[in-house]
């Protein structure tokens, strides 16, 4: 262990505490009211046909499964896992906001959950209440490892939390149920969830209980997959091979790249599938990488990264290029306006990151969190916290959404809610949880990677202080007090969006080498003082010109944040509006707007439209181009579609 050991992170920014607030206040009492039904919403219908109220169901079919109610399961088999994240970020809200009402709620939910929870420790309300036949027979579609793996996190961040040990119990009970049917010895399931997630939380469970037989099974989950590509279909075949028998219709036509179950996943090179079930098995790799120091492993990992990263990702940091099966494509393909960049894509994403640099100090990784946490997974929410993106385009268009079934999955408001609502709290335990992506503590080093201020306290009294406006203003101030005068190195990030920076140094100008995007400097004394002053000048962004859809456009950006141009402050057409050669370019806070943004406008070009009684096609050669000039209008993109219905663009055309 070493003696900086990171013990509190206490966070100051303003900008992410108006979000943390507004979990607290907003979005954690609206979704415990749509999982009991109380909402006044409709959402999509029950894919098992067990009613047709369109509500969430979700607390009830635990009371079900409890035995306190009669009735039906509604919902998707994984509909638990809407409790288990609701209340995952509810144990994290305790670290900020005492709220002894609220965690009367959560307790009985963690009660009401270990009631539904069988003897044996097996718990998925679907099947208990209506298949209890086909417990772990469909493994391809139904989600049961999934679902409990999100109860596992759950239980441990509650208590962690709270001290809460029955929220614990409940999680040791279901990993042991998992190890007692799950593995290569005779009369045990040799396989594994269509959904990877239980990897990731079986590490967790660890962690915390350091009983290594969680460790190995997630280990042994990670090595199984893909080995025998008949799995599924085998359990199909023995569980019925009629549609009818489907848990969720149309999953069976997915081929095993969507799973990742294609091949071992060390022969896999990429993600060519599902983009969520891919970014929970990095993270859960990575998370076992880290204590069996598999190298492997971590070249599959850096290997995936790299080819999401560098070839896959929106410059948002949304993924999932396509709509059909929520998934990835191919190399470059990157259309802005009948992408997925689905919110839980975006999030697992920062628990992938974050995981890797725990493993690799290099600042790459926390330039992705950054940018998903300002962009990508950030936009997923209304400011008012009751509306949510399940989609994340990078251009809508409400006539499109309305007249092109292609394009009817990109709405141009976020919905109240969703029939299948993995996504609203994904974000939220993202949200609550944020103290801990802040810092990464190696042997000896403390590297500070998120530019939110906050107060981190550390073993032997050490204390870092982060104060700044970011992300409207670059200006970073750390003080650090050591009084034990231990010795120890402080990495601070450069962003790579940051061309430029300066360092100053208790009151001195430094120069300092970047090494792997972070720069360090001895802390010996009690005190220091550190000023990193970075580039937010205005940036244009252009892509590799292998990505057909943005060639000979342009990206706005000013320090992480990715900004896009709105109908409600350009007019509609937004595709007519042209960026002009050496625009002027203004930045101006408006608190007012957006709960407070900085504005960038910028000198734009727009043609006058032509007429709608004139030609389809003309010559170019004898078309008379009339254009005024204006002001393009551009705020945050994780801002956007918080003012109406309307069009929305990210990339621009550029004179
Ligand atoms: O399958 C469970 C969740 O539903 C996935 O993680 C999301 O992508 C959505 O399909
Ligand atoms: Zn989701």
């Amino acid at each position: 262990m070493s003696n900086i050991e990171l013990k509190k992170v206490e966070i100051t920014s303003n900008f992410w505490n108006r979000y943390r607030k507004l979990i607290v206040d907003e979005v954690l009492p609206y979704q415990w009211q749509v999982m009991n039904d109380e909402a006044n919403i409709s959402i999509a219908e029950d894919p098992q046909n067990n009613g047709q109220d369109k509500k969430s169901h979700a607390i009830a079919n635990l009371k079900i499964a409890a035995g306190d109610i009669s009735g039906h399961h509604y919902g998707f088999p994984f509909q638990d896992t809407d409790v288990y994240k609701w209340l995952e970020a509810a144990a994290y809200s305790f670290s900020y906001t005492q709220n002894p009402d609220f965690k009367k709620i959560t307790d009985e939910v963690v009660n009401l959950i270990s009631k539904a929870q069988d003897s044996d420790g097996y718990l998925s309300t679907y099947f208990q209440i209506d298949a209890p036949e086909r417990k772990f027979k469909r493994l391809q579609q139904s989600h049961e490892l999934y679902s409990m793996g999100h109860y596992i996190e759950a239980g441990v961040a509650y208590f962690e939390q709270t001290g809460n040990e029955e929220a614990l119990n409940i999680a040791k009970k279901m990993a042991d149920c998992i190890d007692r049917n799950f593995g290569d010895e005779n009369g045990k399931i040799p396989g594994y969830d269509g959904h990877p997630e239980i990897e990731l939380a079986l590490v967790r469970l660890f962690e915390v209980t350091n009983n290594d037989k969680y460790f190995k099974l997630a280990e042994y989950f990670i090595n199984k997959r893909g080995t025998d590509p008949n799995f599924f279909q085998d359990q199909i075949a023995k569980d019925g091979e009629s549609p009818q028998r489907d848990l969720i219709a149309g999953m069976r036509d997915f081929d095993l790249n969507y799973y990742l179950a294609s091949e071992p996943i060390y022969k896999q090179k990429k993600p060519k599938g599902h983009a969520v079930r891919a970014v929970y098995l990095c993270t859960g790799m990575a998370k076992v990488a880290r204590y069996n120091g598999n190298q492997s492993l971590l070249n599959v990992c850096n290997q995936f990264w790299n080819d999401i990263v560098k070839r896959q990702m929106y410059i948002t940091g949304n993924i999932g290029q396509t709509a059909t099966g929520e998934a990835f494509t191919y190399d470059y393909d990157l259309p802005n306006d009948t992408n997925y960049g689905e919110t839980c894509a975006s999030v697992g994403m920062v628990y992938f990151a974050k995981k890797m640099l725990d493993l690799q100090a290099k600042g790459e990784y926390a330039d992705i969190i950054e940018k998903e946490l300002f962009n990508g997974a950030l936009s997923g929410m209304a400011l008012d916290g009751k509306h949510f993106f399940y989609v994340n385009p990078l251009e809508a268009n409400p006539d499109d959404s309305k007249n092109n079934p292609g394009k009817s999955h990109i709405l141009t408001h976020r919905a109240d809610w969703f029939g299948c609502a993995c996504c609203p709290a994904n974000l939220s335990r993202l949200i609550t949880s944020l103290d801990q992506y802040l810092y990464t503590v190696t042997k000896d080093s403390i590297l500070s990677h998120q530019f939110i201020s906050n107060v981190a306290t550390f073993e032997n009294s050490i204390m870092i202080n982060q104060t700044s406006n970011f992300p409207w203003n670059g200006n970073i101030h750390y003080s650090i007090v050591n009084p034990k005068k231990v010795k120890f190195r402080i990495g601070i990030r450069v962003p790579s969006w940051s061309a430029d920076f300066s360092i100053n140094v208790n009151g001195t100008v430094q120069k300092s080498r970047v090494i792997d995007g972070f720069i360090y400097f001895d802390v010996v004394d009690s005190t220091m003082s550190i000023d990193l002053t970075l580039d937010m000048e205005v940036k244009f962004m252009q892509s590799n010109n292998r990505v057909r859809s943005n060639f000979g456009k342009v990206a706005i950006q000013r320090g992480p944040l990715v900004y896009t141009a709105e109908e409600v402050d350009n007019g509609s057409k937004l595709w007519t509006q042209i960026i002009k050669k050496n625009a002027k370019v203004t930045v101006e806070f408006d608190s007012k707007l957006l709960g407070g943004v900085n504005v960038i406008n910028i000198d734009s070009i727009k043609p006058i439209l032509d007429d709608a009684e004139s030609n389809l096609y003309h010559d170019m050669a004898r078309s008379n181009i009339l254009e005024t000039t204006g002001i393009l209008k551009l705020i945050p993109y994780y801002s956007w579609a918080n003012r109406g219905n309307g069009e929305m663009s990210v990339w621009l055309n550029k004179q």
